[in-house]
């Protein structure tokens, strides 16, 4: 029998803070009171916030130069429901797992199914990986995948998305997330336009196998693995991409995906306008595609992220039903640890936008009042939320204080001796 933390546990931890976490709570209401914000009403649209789980998140990552694997590492995608569902008993946020074929490959998917459900996950996007060759594969995709130059290589990379449609299918999923690797290292190695050509070739493939309630989500990246041209560089390039393909063609927005200082919350903003916003894979970074925890590194950023994002919910943009997804490399961290962190970070950035006063915002922007304007982002920004994020976490069955009540489980230790290590695991991102 497998180790879980128990209801009880969770409870006990929880009493010993309740006291001190219900009054930090009644002092912040009165004082978002005095601003006109029921805090009440912010709560409650915290306790309905959720995020997906990468499956690929839960098993420790590594860097091109080494991988360092932790102690009890998940083995097989049973495991990481084991380690997903973890988190959720925690932090209450994560009702939801994303998982990537065929790392997470199984013949039988409905065990996977009901071995989620058992733990009250569902699942979200499912993602294709035709970024990396597998051990029984025909074809490499040494040199790309959907736009490669050999249309056999083409159909073998829409035949895998295809079959992520069909597991995806099996498992309640609704959406498939396709990010490829395709691009070129060197000036002249590829011809840019007819390589995006023979992409929106095969994506029209993918998209004519969607069932009629499914979207596929386009994710761009900068560079990595190709280093001088990706196909799907940038947002507009997956923009004009989902255009042609059609109205089930989304943008994925990997906050790590972009150059330096690119003002993402305004990609956000063009999105959302032209209905083409499908949603995140949430980290953050310092310099590249770093795939740190989300809110680690700028905060602030997030918080204008979702900033736009409330704007756009509460003026009922048209189309506006974004997917929140994490997608991390824990390299030095207990991916659970990690995964509740970042889970937290944004609710509080979610939340932190709720409570932006609005009607003054717009007062100060037509007004040119640019200052003004900017003072009503940083009151929110400011505004310590913490104890409203614990007492969401609080009524909804979570731990008042995730992380220490995890770690005074002892549930790693327990997966440690329950989990002995696997040559050549594949948990994690390298
Ligand atoms: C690529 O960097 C990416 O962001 C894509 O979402 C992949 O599916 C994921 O990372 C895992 O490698
Ligand atoms: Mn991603």
């Amino acid at each position: 029998m497998s180790h879980q933390i128990s209801a009880d546990f969770i409870a006990e931890r929880n009493r010993a803070a309740e006291a001190a976490t219900t009054e930090d709570y009644q002092a912040l209401s009165r004082q978002l009171g005095r601003r006109g914000i029921d805090a009440e009403a912010i709560t409650n649209a915290v306790m309905a916030f959720s995020v997906a789980i990468p499956t690929w998140g839960v098993g420790t990552g590594g860097t091109r130069f080494a991988r360092f694997p932790g102690p009890g590492e998940p083995r097989n995608i049973f495991d990481k429901i084991e380690d997903c569902a973890t988190i959720h008993q925690l932090v209450r946020a994560t009702a939801t797992i994303s998982p990537h074929f065929p790392w997470d490959k199984t013949s039988d998917p409905k065990a996977l199914h009901e071995a989620a459900a058992s733990r009250g996950l569902g699942f979200d996007a499912v993602n294709s990986n035709t970024f990396q060759d597998q051990p029984d594969q025909k074809l490499s995709y040494r040199f790309g995948s959907l736009s490669h130059v050999e249309a056999r290589v083409r159909a073998q990379a829409i035949a895998h998305n295809l079959e992520c449609i069909e597991l995806g299918r099996k498992l309640g999923s609704k959406a498939l997330t396709v990010w490829i690797g395709d691009g070129s290292n060197f000036a002249g190695q590829s011809n840019l336009t007819s390589a995006f050509d023979r992409y929106l070739d095969s994506m029209r493939e993918i998209y004519g196998a969607l069932p009629e309630d499914w979207r596929v989500f386009i994710e761009h990246k900068l560079y990595e693995p190709a280093f001088y041209s990706t196909v799907i560089s940038d947002w507009g390039t997956s923009f004009a991409a989902a255009l042609e393909l059609g109205p089930k063609a989304l943008c994925l927005v990997d906050l790590g995906h972009h150059a330096p200082n690119v003002n993402i919350e305004q990609i956000v903003a063009r999105l959302t306008r032209f209905k083409k916003l499908a949603g995140f894979h949430f980290n953050d970074s310092k310099y590249g595609d770093d795939d740190l925890d989300t809110g680690s590194v700028e905060p602030f950023r997030l918080f204008l992220v979702f900033n736009e994002l409330v704007d756009a919910k509460q003026r009922r943009a048209e189309g506006f039903a974004p997917a929140y997804m994490i997608d991390q490399s824990h390299n030095v961290t207990d991916p659970i640890e990690s995964l509740i962190q970042s889970a937290i970070e944004l609710q509080r950035a979610y939340a932190q936008a709720l409570i932006v006063d609005r009607q003054a915002l717009a007062a100060a922007q037509g007004a040119n009042d640019a200052l003004g304007a900017h003072l009503e982002l940083k009151r929110a920004f400011t505004t310590d939320l913490s104890p409203l994020l614990a007492t969401a976490r609080l009524r909804t069955g979570g731990a008042i204080a995730p992380i220490e009540t995890y770690r005074a489980s002892n549930y790693r230790a327990h997966k440690t001796k329950e989990r002995p290590p696997v040559a050549g695991t594949s948990a994690g991102i390298v």
